[in-house]
């Protein structure tokens, strides 16, 4: 058996699920998603664990012999592992320059930006986007705050990106995020805290979907991606 090269990560489950029926803005809801996932995986029957497969037409193989075999769970398991996050660089980070240094520990990380876009956020969409803390006290000064210029939007893709990205970033009372971290390194004050991270994979999609109209993501692969995962 020879496989020598298994692209981690999953350009082609997103395009496989991105290829059903999308919701208002272009992209699947968090349930669909999952569901899509689910019977995906499923597809891969046990007798099939070390074979070749037609649903894995999209995964490139390099081989040595003319027969290709690849042992599935394997790559099942990187593909039930990629994730998607929502990252936005709030109106503080646009206003003090700080978009560039931003993406750039997103990207020197090794994340696969598939959505990049510079917006005015109008009030119904921040509020909607902050819905949880509705209740809260500081809801008005919030929404405020990020409706009150410009914000950088990205969507990231990769294996364990959602909590990665929330490590990156730092707490979210910059005073107590450590030196390293965004928030750590570039703010002082909760309500002037420069970058918004997704908390769960399930709010990724969410968040993604919400920020994101259909055509605005792009499906591609890293040239580095073998230099990343082997
Ligand atoms: P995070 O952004 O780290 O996920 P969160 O979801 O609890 O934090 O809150 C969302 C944003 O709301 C946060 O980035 C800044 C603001 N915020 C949270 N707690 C606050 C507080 N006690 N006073 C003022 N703003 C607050
Ligand atoms: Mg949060």
């Amino acid at each position: 058996m020879e496989a020598l090269a298994v692209y981690g990560g999953s350009p082609n489950i997103s395009s496989h699920l991105h290829g059903g029926r999308l919701e208002r803005n272009g992209s699947l809801s968090c349930a669909q998603k999952l569901s899509l996932r689910t019977q995906y995986l499923s597809s891969f029957h046990p007798s099939s664990l070390l074979s070749c497969s037609p649903l894995l037409n999209h995964v490139k193989i390099r081989t040595k012999k003319s027969k290709t075999h690849i042992f599935l769970p394997h790559l099942v398991a990187s593909m039930e592992d990629v994730e998607e996050t929502y990252i936005m660089v709030k109106p503080d980070g646009v206003q003090r320059g700080l978009v560039g240094e931003i993406i750039s520990r997103f990207e020197k990380k090794g994340f696969l930006l598939k959505g990049l876009k510079l917006f005015q956020c109008p009030k119904e969409l921040a509020e909607e986007h902050y819905k949880d803390l509705k209740a809260k006290s500081f809801f008005p000064k919030l929404i405020n705050y990020i409706t009150s210029g410009p914000v950088v939007c990205m969507a990231w893709e990769g294996v364990g990106v959602v909590a990665s990205a929330r490590k990156l970033i730092g707490a979210t009372n910059p005073l107590q995020a450590e030196p390293g971290t965004i928030r750590g390194d570039l703010a002082v004050q909760t309500g002037r805290n420069v970058v918004h991270g997704s908390d769960s994979p399930e709010n990724g999609m969410r968040e993604i979907a919400l920020w994101f109209k259909e055509g605005e993501l792009c499906q591609w692969k890293q040239a580095q991606a073998s230099w990343l995962r082997e």
